[in-house]
């Protein structure tokens, strides 16, 4: 694939950085050509590294000839919209609604997860949840078997085919599978079918070549 230095994402750490995992997974599932620019965080210049490209000095951002875009969903709404000619989501009026609903509740919500049980993709380790995580996991688990059983009949996927509510999840599937989560049997089929997309493997294998910042204890905000 040709470089294309039109078109930029800026991402973190892939051991780390959740959110960058999100567009860069869908420009990669769509084949888009595009430059990966990669700042590592939790280091002393992450901020000023990042000044350049992100007005909220976090990642990831989105750069696209003369547009700047940041926050993984509105990347991930510019790109179907711009790139995609809306492929990203559900063709259908009601699947899109709902493909839309549950991308934003992972977008918003599930604070206990990102702080409890940190994407980190070179850790394996059994931990048992808070109450407050067991009852986000638990929400996580009913929103994945939900849309495979309404919406999942044409794929694999939440919506059959993949789509933007695919790429807010992958990160979800990476920690449940570190951390040991307890899913039931169609949610944990369909984060087997997350792990074993090509390109969240190639993601993992990539993460295990990075360095290591000095203090881990920061990742957990990432
Ligand atoms: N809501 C934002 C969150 C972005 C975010 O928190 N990014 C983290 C990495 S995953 C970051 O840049 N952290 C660097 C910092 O806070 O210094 C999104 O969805 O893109």
């Amino acid at each position: 694939m040709m470089k294309n230095t039109n078109t930029q994402l800026v991402i973190g750490d892939k051991n780390y950085s959740s959110w960058s995992l999100c567009p860069w997974l869908l420009l990669k599932m769509y084949n888009i050509a595009f430059e990966e620019v990669q700042i590592p965080l939790f280091r002393k210049d992450t901020a000023e590294r990042l000044g350049p490209y992100s007005p909220s000095l976090k990642v990831p951002v989105f750069i696209h000839e003369d547009v700047t875009v940041w926050d993984s969903l509105s990347i991930c709404e510019y790109i179907s919209e711009n790139l995609l000619n809306e492929a990203g989501w559900p063709q259908n009026k009601k699947r899109k609604a709902h493909a839309r609903s549950v991308s934003a509740e992972a977008h918003s919500e599930f604070t206990r997860l990102k702080k409890e049980w940190p994407m980190n993709c070179c850790i394996s380790c059994k931990l048992w949840p808070t109450e407050n995580l067991q009852n986000e996991i638990a929400r996580i688990d009913a929103i994945w078997s939900c849309c495979r059983r309404r919406f999942g009949q044409n794929g694999n996927y939440l919506f059959g085919r993949f789509s933007i509510a695919d790429c807010m999840f992958a990160p979800m599937a990476i920690c449940f599978e570190s951390y040991g989560a307890e899913l039931c049997s169609e949610a944990n089929s369909y984060k087997q079918t997350l792990l074993t997309n090509p390109f969240v493997e190639r993601w993992l294998e990539l993460s295990k070549t990075e360095s290591q910042p000095v203090t881990l204890a920061y990742a957990s905000s990432a």
